[in-house]
């Protein structure tokens, strides 16, 4: 399989590169941490390493090196399509290098071998309660396959460390193959009959989920191809991927991992903000029963604050700029949709919010990030975040689709790495109280 042979390839050069740097430099500092970081959720605290991809706060997320216009240009395409194959992008997280596209086929193909889904994950899905949102359906979908685990049976077995990463990558690729199927089956038990399309060997992983996802418009193919590619990874320290990493650094395999990963994107600070922007946007429509005004924008937007409540898609934790995922779904709305007034509005609020956080002056970053368009374009092709009875979160599960290609490409490196057990240091507020006392 050409991921393992190149990974084998590459895993020990990185080993000695890592352990030179250990033995040189092992006690030189990166950098200082002070009470506010402590008290202030580790903000820009500096203690994780990914080598897979890096936020810079005025540029925005680069995978692998490459910015998301880098990598829409470069990764390879079929000749029918606009975007490039996800399997292109999964080759690039894992590898390192833009594939050619026999290269981004072969992962495709190495997918299509594993995509089955079990018969008792439907069964257990199916077992949930109406009002359970699909993000729980989505994390217990994911917890349910950890019996097949490859990993956890050789750990069992006895294997050695040095080769930890052979069976992450088997779990890390039977669990990405069988994302679209599970997301579509979530979206059907939720919104339909729980019945779903079969997959179909002709078409690329995200051509098969908008193939599952019944969506009769082909442009949503590209969506797809698009969102999950820009959604994958966003360094380490976001919740989803910390927590992935976190679990993961037990030895847990990445069922157990990715699934605590993507509890933790079902807040709605992280990956929720997808679907509460949309509700945002909808609330703000239904409210004038229009596009409204600026004016009637920027009114809405200060009683949103007013009632202490964020604005939703707006913000970020590292970025300080417009969120190069945002401007890339806006500039595909801007291309495929002619007429559609919910994402008009998205780039109508994006004139007025970013100067009314200003005023406000209490948001480090008043500009959007990718929750404050998403959900428009899934909106615009027909796909529904809450069913009609209000269970709602299907947004999200399609963020974490795509955020598992980033988790899992850096849990195959975290095992190859042998990254150790986590596990910070926490103080008492006295031993801060001391600390600042003696610094005077
Ligand atoms: N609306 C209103 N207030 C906001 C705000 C927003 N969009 N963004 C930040 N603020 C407020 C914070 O709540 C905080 O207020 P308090 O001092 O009263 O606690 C203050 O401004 C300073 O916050 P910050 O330092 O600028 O931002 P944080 O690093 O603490 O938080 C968040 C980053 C993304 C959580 C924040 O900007 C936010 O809540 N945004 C809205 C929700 C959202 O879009 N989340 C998705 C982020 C991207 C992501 O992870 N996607 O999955």
């Amino acid at each position: 399989m050409i991921l393992k042979e190149k990974l084998s390839y590459l895993i020990p050069e990185w080993r000695e590169r890592v352990s030179l740097l250990l033995n040189d430099s092992r006690d030189c500092k990166v950098g200082e941490v002070t009470i506010g970081q402590v008290y202030g959720g580790m903000r820009g605290i500096k203690g994780l390493v990914s080598d897979i991809s890096s936020v810079d706060p005025n540029e925005g997320i680069r995978l692998r090196g490459f910015t998301i216009p880098e990598l829409l240009e470069l990764l390879p395409k079929d000749k029918s399509t606009e975007m490039p194959m996800v399997g292109g992008l999964y080759y690039l997280l894992l590898i390192g290098e833009i594939p050619s596209l026999d290269e981004a086929l072969e992962v495709e193909d190495e997918w299509k071998s594993r995509w089955d889904i079990p018969t008792h994950l439907s069964d257990v899905l199916q077992a949930m309660p109406e009002d359970a949102s699909p993000m729980t359906l989505f994390s217990q979908a994911i917890l349910s396959l950890q019996g097949e685990s490859v990993f956890t049976k050789k750990y069992r077995e006895g294997l050695h460390k040095s080769e930890y990463w052979e069976p992450m990558l088997e779990d890390s690729l039977n669990l990405t193959a069988k994302l679209p199927a599970i997301a579509a089956l979530i979206y059907s038990l939720k919104h339909r009959d729980g019945q779903t399309e079969q997959q179909d060997p002709n078409l690329d992983w995200s051509a098969n989920f908008a193939h599952m996802m019944q969506v009769a418009d082909n442009d949503y193919q590209d969506l797809s191809r698009l969102y999950f590619i820009i959604h994958s990874d966003h360094e380490s320290g976001n919740v989803s991927a910390h927590a992935t990493h976190l679990v993961g650094s037990t030895l847990a395999d990445i069922y157990f991992a990715a699934s605590a990963g993507m509890n933790g994107l079902s807040g709605p600070l992280h990956g929720r903000a997808n679907q509460e922007g949309l509700r945002w946007l909808l609330g703000v429509y239904n409210k004038y029963g229009r596009v409204p005004t600026e004016g009637e924008i920027t009114e809405y937007a200060w009683n949103t604050l007013n009632a202490g409540h964020v604005i939703p898609g707006y913000g970020h934790a590292v970025l300080r700029t417009t969120d190069p995922r945002f401007t890339a779904l806006l500039e595909f709305g801007q291309k495929h949709f002619l007429d559609d007034e919910i994402f008009d509005l998205a780039r109508l609020v994006y004139k007025v919010v970013p100067g009314v956080l200003r005023e406000q002056g209490k948001a480090k970053n008043p500009w959007p990030n990718v929750d404050a368009i998403s959900g428009t374009l899934q909106y615009h092709y027909g796909v529904d975040d809450c069913n009609e009875y209000g269970s709602c979160g299907f947004y999200t599960v399609l963020f974490g689709v795509s955020r598992i290609l980033g988790v899992s490409s850096n849990a195959v490196w975290a095992r190859a790495m042998g990254q150790p057990l986590e596990r910070p240091k926490s103080l008492t507020t006295t031993v801060l109280e001391e600390i600042a006392s003696q610094k005077g």
